[in-house]
């Protein structure tokens, strides 16, 4: 039964009520839709009309003598592709606003951190003392875009990594030089009959997910934090128990956040509160599904109705008056759902059109008016409102771990570094990293692997950071909030404690893996750890992955050193040649690995032996659990004591 697809009590209710009255749902279809044995497995090539070629039993070569390497190799070669365009189309996006804003064409934004813009200016090399903030604003807005369509050399931020990275990548020639170019290249060589050498397909591919990792999603996340703010700390709540019985429900679903943060402001805006009130709602109340919600929940404390399995189930309380979406994880069957019930479908991007839903187009020149009218139709829909079912479970949180952030809770402003985590590590105190990242699949029951991998993890001392779906899996079981602490290994504790973080820091959305890429630069940096991210005991996770975006992550970590490991099943598994590719050929090219591991306690076990194995290679000691234990003071407390709009990543005093 659909209900039992999940472990969230809140999914269950819905999904037997689905059930019930016979509405189908994305856990229903999972459970009648068995996936292609064939395709899942990498080994159907539709690259030409002479196909598509099946490469099982005696079929081991395509009509044109494709090898079952090759094949896998290419459908792999072209997730990344995808994912990576899908990232840096929001990046190039931010990029093309923050131009419009530095222009006075988009007067419903201003640059919010402007130190963040200066620090992002001098990376680029570009001189910013003495300038005019729109000014530094146009020509970082320029410099970035020219990355997209740069046909050689290298996009700018290569240069952010470890000189030993950067070396490396240069020497096996995958330095990504245009963000744009390596896409298309990806899909010149996939085509047929052009490079039919598993190895060399799947390099490339590592030099497409850089373009990714390095270029777009780091593009949008720092502009994202020079429009809107650099994230700190925030309290909020997760799960479906945030929507509200008596106000007008706008939920906000996608990924890029020019339009959900303009809907932020039009939703406290006095006269639309006042229009709600005249239309019998108690106010207005805004909530958000998949990295959308991340984006508003890092800068506003704006509560997540659930990640991706929780879009549908949105709806089905019957609460919902509007979800407003943009791009990526917006699932067609909500529009089919939002007629059965009152719900508006908002479709707002050209790129992302849904039969059946109504479309606004988005503007940012006139940002502020479209935020305006989408509330204005969520507030008519509340009187045709009927039946509703919300229910009860929501966690609190705590999210809104910016580097920027963490930098400063370690030392303040004068002294910020990254120096208390490297010798927590050092010490044994913290195991090792582990970036717990990625979907939902309704292939497989929601939150379990997800939460089971974040659980075992922080129990046996490992710090966990999290992004996109999975840190919002986390908080919907409580795992982002500080009464964590008794499930928290005693070292892991001590530190949390000391420096005044949760266990599980929650980092952003998936462009916000970039977050995760310039963490671990600087613990390389910082020393005491080896030269390069390949040497720090680190992993990354993708438990209950589905998209291509995730292929795309997975990739760029390998290609920066990291051993990665996927849940659900392998797309790669029809290909012994490109398994290991993956796993030996990798290793010894970039230091990093590509796993795909369905049980998650196997996972967990794969994460342990390599942190520990980095651990054993750079000489440290051995990891003894219950060697500390102590707890220390929570400065981070002392940080959330400052309201919300007075916070700054920087300071730990309230700023106006
Ligand atoms: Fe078949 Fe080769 Fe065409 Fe692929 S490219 S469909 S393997 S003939
Ligand atoms: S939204 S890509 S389901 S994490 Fe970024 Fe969630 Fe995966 Fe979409």
């Amino acid at each position: 039964m659909a209900e039992e697809r999940t472990k969230d009590t809140a999914a269950a209710q819905i999904l037997k009520r689905a059930r019930e009255s016979g509405i189908s749902t994305a856990f229903s279809r999972a459970e009648q839709t068995r996936p292609c044995p064939i395709g899942s497995t990498g080994v159907c090539c539709r690259m030409c009309a002479m196909g598509p070629c099946r490469l099982v039993g005696k079929t081991t070569v395509g009509v044109c003598g494709a090898t079952l390497g090759t094949v896998v190799a290419r459908n792999f070669a072209r997730m990344v592709a995808a994912g990576a365009s899908a990232h840096s189309d929001h990046g190039r996006d931010m990029a093309l606003t923050l131009l419009a804003v530095a222009r006075g064409e988009a007067e419903a934004y201003s640059v919010r951190d402007e130190t963040k813009l200066r620090a992002v200016a001098a990376d680029l090399g570009i001189k910013h003392q003495g300038r005019e903030t729109k000014d530094v604003a146009a020509e970082v807005a320029q410099t970035l875009l020219a990355d997209f369509g740069r046909q050689s050399g290298e996009i700018n931020y290569v240069e952010r990594a470890p000189e030993t990275r950067q070396r490396l990548w240069r020497d096996l020639g995958i330095a990504p030089r245009g963000i744009d170019r390596e896409v298309v290249e990806a899909l010149h060589r996939t085509h047929t009959g052009v490079d039919q050498d598993a190895s060399s397909i799947l390099r490339h591919s590592l030099r497409v997910a850089l373009g990714d990792g390095w270029g777009g999603s780091m593009i949008g996340t720092d502009i994202s934090d020079i429009l809107f703010g650099t994230p700190g700390p925030v309290t909020s709540a997760a799960n479906l128990g945030v929507l509200s019985d008596d106000e007008v429900n706008i939920v906000i679903h996608g990924h890029e956040p020019t339009l959900s943060e303009m809907v932020v402001v039009a939703a406290q805006d006095p006269e639309m509160v006042a229009y709600a009130k005249e239309k019998g709602a108690a106010g207005i109340n805004l909530s958000g599904i998949c990295c959308s919600a991340n984006e508003v929940l890092m800068r506003h404390g704006v509560a997540s109705a659930g990640n991706f399995l929780h879009q549908e189930l949105a709806v089905l309380t019957g609460a919902v008056e509007l979800m407003v979406v943009d791009v990526q994880c917006i699932m067609e069957g909500l529009a089919t759902l939002a007629d059965s019930f009152h719900t508006t479908l908002v479709t707002t991007s050209t790129k992302a059109h849904i039969r059946g839903a109504t479309h606004v187009q988005f503007d940012e020149h006139r940002a502020y008016e479209i935020a305006k009218d989408i509330v204005r139709m969520a507030i008519d829909n509340f009187p045709n409102r009927g039946e509703v079912h919300i229910p009860r479970e929501k966690e609190g949180l705590v999210a809104g771990f910016s580097h920027e952030y963490l930098n400063y809770m370690q030392g303040g402003t004068f002294r910020g570094s990254f120096r208390p985590l490297n010798d927590a590590i050092v010490q044994g105190r913290i195991r090792g990293v582990a970036g717990v990242v990625g979907c939902n699949n309704a292939c497989v029951p929601q939150d379990v692997a997800i939460t089971g991998v974040i659980e075992e993890l922080i129990a046996k001392d490992v710090l966990v950071v999290a992004t996109g779906c999975a840190a919002i899996a986390g908080a919907k079981y409580g795992l982002l909030s500080p009464e964590v602490w008794d499930k928290v290994g005693p070292n892991l504790r001590e530190v949390c404690e000391a420096i005044g973080v949760p266990p599980v820091l929650h980092m952003g959305s998936c462009v916000d893996n970039s977050r995760i890429l310039t963490v671990l630069t600087q613990m390389v940096s910082e020393g005491g750890l080896g030269e390069d991210i390949s040497d720090l005991p680190v992993a990354g996770i993708c438990p209950e992955w589905m998209s291509e975006k995730a292929i795309a992550i997975g990739t760029y970590f390998v290609a920066s050193g990291l051993y990665v490991v996927f849940g659900v099943r392998s797309p790669v598994s029809g290909s012994d040649e490109v398994v290991d590719i993956m796993m030996r050929e990798w290793p010894q090219e970039v230091g990093g690995a590509l796993e795909f591991e369905p049980d998650y306690e196997k996972i967990v076990e794969k994460v342990l032996a390599q942190i520990d194995a980095k651990r054993e290679a750079l000489g440290l000691e051995e990891y003894r659990p219950d060697r500390y234990g102590a707890s220390g003071d929570q400065p981070m407390e002392e940080w959330l004591a400052i309201p919300a709009g007075q916070r700054s990543p920087y300071s730990r005093k309230p700023v106006s």
